[in-house]
Formats: structure tokens, sequence, C-alpha cells
């Protein structure tokens, strides 16, 4: 009976289908948004984040949302449900804006057009921090609305990014990040600094890039076993080790992998301190003992804004650091300024919680000269069309783009396009570990492997070609 039915539905709507000419079935109707569906899903993490669905006539496209730890105070808002449900952090309110308020706006609009669809969400929510609706429903429906843009005209995800965009030139890979070490809040361990980076500036290709960053990550590994014990090589929310070292002997251990990895030569060091996670409150004072309660207290690494300044250049001069993110809270701009005008020709200085991938603390930041690099996190801002005007800004300013994953991530790997599509040159999603993070990685290869020539910058990821 059912089947009988279900044949009759079908055969109708193929009828309905071969009375339209194909030319009387517009770019615009194929395209045009006809279903919207919001769904609670799992991050790498076991708490809830928000997926979208949305339905063209060429098919379903799903988009998820990635979530932060180390949160800077002004992201756009992630609407979290609270009460008891997942530790209060069920996102079943961001659900129900995707179903109810955001589908009614964006369908019918043409996914293709990516402006449209954001701002009519935005025009939606109407507060300056998606405060209303949630960031994370409004990105859900803007990435999946990508993804149905891509697909309507035909092409890869990287390549409608670079069309939105306007950038001509859609052919450089990502240098890649390797956070091998986790730390901050991203790790049990003791260690203040958040991430520890493996960059392979001196690779020719991005594949061979990913080779020395795999090598390096295997050879770090037994490296801390023989110095800690195999307990010490689990691992971080991001796929690095968790080792109970300290910054320096972090960095003394990463070089002694390369070397024994043979990659001296071709492999230069970052760091993401996410400094906000231990600035001491109202005080030019920073705790890298933050972890530690009480009396067993190491008092030598409460460090002023000068010393820690001082540190740092101490660890510029020890090893081939090429990058520093947030160094500095998000509000300590003198700091920031300080230390950006000192060292910020050889060294790259990323704002993350400083600039939330918002054009107008970026513009603070170019102002007052305070950071040379946007860190591109999509989820802190809420939309495609955002985070594109937010790497145009930094871009046309001079400054380098490093693309981002979250601590809290989901198997999507759209970064690993914007990355292409945004030429953004540099790109961070953790270790060569964990699937949520090889997911970017590993599209980054088939993009590698799709373009006709591509390029890869090497050491000169800062400018890695088209300058928005
Ligand atoms: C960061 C990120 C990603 P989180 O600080 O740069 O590595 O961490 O997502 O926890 O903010
Ligand atoms: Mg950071």
């Amino acid at each position: 009976m059912i089947s009988i039915h279900l044949t009759m539905l079908v055969s109708t709507a193929a009828t309905a289908a071969l009375r339209r000419a194909p030319s009387m079935v517009s770019k615009r109707s194929m395209s045009a948004i006809t279903g919207v569906k919001g769904r609670e899903i799992i991050d790498s993490r076991g708490n809830p984040t928000v997926e979208v669905d949305i339905t063209t006539a060429q098919g379903t496209f799903t988009a998820s949302v990635p979530s932060g730890a180390s949160t800077g105070i002004y992201e756009a808002v992630e609407l979290r449900d609270g009460g008891s449900r997942y530790m209060g952090k069920g996102v079943m309110k961001a659900v129900n804006n995707v179903n109810t308020v955001l589908a009614d706006i964006v369908k019918g609009l043409d996914a293709s057009d990516q402006r449209a669809v954001d701002d009519a969400m935005l025009k939606a929510d109407g507060s300056a921090n998606k405060g209303n609706l949630g960031a994370n429903a409004i990105l859900g429906v803007s990435l999946a609305a990508s993804k149905a843009g891509a697909a309507a005209k035909g092409i890869p995800l990287w390549k409608h990014y670079a069309e939105i965009a306007g950038n001509p030139t859609p052919d450089v890979l990502p240098v890649p990040c390797f956070n091998v070490i986790n730390g901050g809040e991203h790790a049990g361990n003791k260690l203040a600094f958040q991430e520890f980076f493996v960059i392979p500036t001196g690779a020719e290709t991005f594949s061979e890039g990913m080779q020395i960053g795999c090598e390096v990550f295997h050879n770090l590994k037994k490296v801390i076993k023989a110095k800690f014990g195999g307990d010490a090589t689990l691992i971080g929310d991001e796929g690095g080790f968790a080792p109970p070292c300290d910054v320096q002997s972090g960095l003394e251990m990463i070089m002694e992998a390369t070397e024994a990895a043979g990659y001296l030569d071709k492999v230069s060091l970052g760091l993401d301190v996410a400094a906000s996670e231990f600035k001491v409150k109202g005080k030019n004072e920073y705790d890298l003992d933050f972890k530690t309660k009480g009396a067993d207290k190491n008092s030598d690494l409460l460090l002023t804004g000068d010393e820690l300044i001082a540190f740092y250049k101490d660890m510029i001069a020890k090893y081939p650091i090429l990058t520093i993110e947030d160094p500095f809270d998000q509000d300590d701009w003198d700091n920031w300024t300080n230390f950006c005008k000192d060292v910020g020709k050889d060294v790259q200085i990323v704002g993350d919680d400083l600039t939330v991938t918002n054009p107008i603390k970026i513009k603070e930041a170019i102002r007052l000269g305070s950071a040379n690099c946007l860190l591109l996190k999509v989820n802190q801002i809420g939309s495609i069309s955002e985070s594109i005007d937010a790497v145009k800004l930094s871009k046309q300013n001079g400054w380098g783009v490093m693309t981002s994953h979250r601590s809290g991530e989901t198997e999507d790997c759209y970064i690993a396009d914007l990355a292409v599509g945004l030429s953004t040159g540099e790109i961070k999603t953790g270790a060569p570990c964990r699937g949520e993070r090889t997911a970017k990685y590993n599209q980054l290869l088939r993009i590698e492997a799709e373009l006709a020539a591509p390029k890869y910058p090497g050491i000169n990821f800062r400018k890695p070609g088209w300058m928005g």
C-alpha cells in the first residue's frame, strides 16, 4: 500500500518536472533555499553544538559549528540552554531559532548570494553581538548556505569563497601550523601557554609540509616518552601531547624531535600563549602557574608585562619562533602595542582574543599597531560574509591572516576551503592527530591534488599573494 502511494507521488513529481522545459528552470530557482533544518550534534569534547541542513533543488547541504574553550570576552554570543541538561551546554534554543525565525527568513533566498542570506539574518537578530538568535544558530545557516551556493554554481567550496571575496587567484595552500604540545585551558598539565606550533616553512609543497609535521609529531612522542614516561604522551584537546613541561623545555623537546626527524632546516616554531587566561585581574601581571592553587604555587612564575616581554624576546632569540598569538590579555592594549612595535617586523603577532574576527576590533589594533595578523575564526563573528570582511580589512592593511579551528570541533572541514579561497597563507587546525583535526588537513590535501598549479608560500606565509 505504502510503496504504491510513494510510487504515485514520485511519478507525479517526475511528470511535473518533465512538463517544465529545462530553459524555464531559472538559476535562481535552482539555488533558492527551500528547507532549513537545525539539530543538536556533539563536538570533539562531548559538548552539544549546532548542525544545519539547507535544502535547494540540488539537494541538502550540511554544516556544523565549532566551539572554543579559551573564548575571548568580545566574541559573538554562543547561545547555550543552561540548566542541568549537558551541564548547561545544550543548544536546543539555538536549534529552535534555526528551525523557526531563521528558516522563515532565509527560505526563498538565493543560496549563492551569501551576503543577502547573511544580511537578512543579521537584521533579524538586530543586536551587535548576535545575542538574540545566537551566533551559533546564525553561523550554522550561513555555512550550510555557502555549501549550497557552491553547489548551485557547480564549483568547489574554496572557489565559491574566492568568488564571494573577489580573490582572483585562489591557488595558494596555507602553511600548516601543527599544535604539537597542548597546554593552557586545553590540557590537564600545568603548562601555562596553550599551543606550540611546528611550522614547515621550508617545505616546497603543502603535502611535504604535512609529511614533515607528522614525522616531527611521531619523533616528539619518542622524546617525551624518554623524558617523562609513556603516561606523558597522552594528548590534549587539539591532538597535541600534554607533557608536564614548562614553556622552554617544551620548545626544547620540539627542537629535539625536529632534529631527530631530520628537518632542522625546514621547520619554524610558533606559540599561542592565550594570555587572557592567566592575566592577574587589575594588575599588570601574568601568572604562568595559574593552574596551581594554594601553597604549592610558584611565585617566580608571576611576571609583570615587561618581564613577560623580556621572556618572549629570550625565547625568540633561542628558538626559530616566527609567530606569537595572544601574547597578552584581550584588554591589555599597551603591552600588545609595545611588544608588536618592538618585534613585529620579524615575528608575526597574532590577534585572537584581542581582535575576535571583528572589523571594529581589527581597526583599533591597526590604528594602534598592536598586532599584525588576524586569527580568522568564523564563530567569533558568526557569519561567512563578516568573516570575509575581517580578512579583507586585515589584508588591505598588510596583516597576515591565519585561518583557525576551535578547540571544540566537528568533522566539518570548510575552514580548509576558506583558507584556500581567501589565500590566507597559513592555517592552524591542531596536531596531525584526532579525526576532527585531520579532517581539515585531509581536505587541504584533496584541494592541493585538485588544483592545476598549487602554490605553497613557505616562509612567505605572512604575504601569500592576494592582499584583499
Ligand atoms: C585559540 C583556540 C583554537 P579555543 O585560542 O586559538 O586553538 O582555542 O577554540 O579554545 O579558543
Ligand atoms: Mg588563540
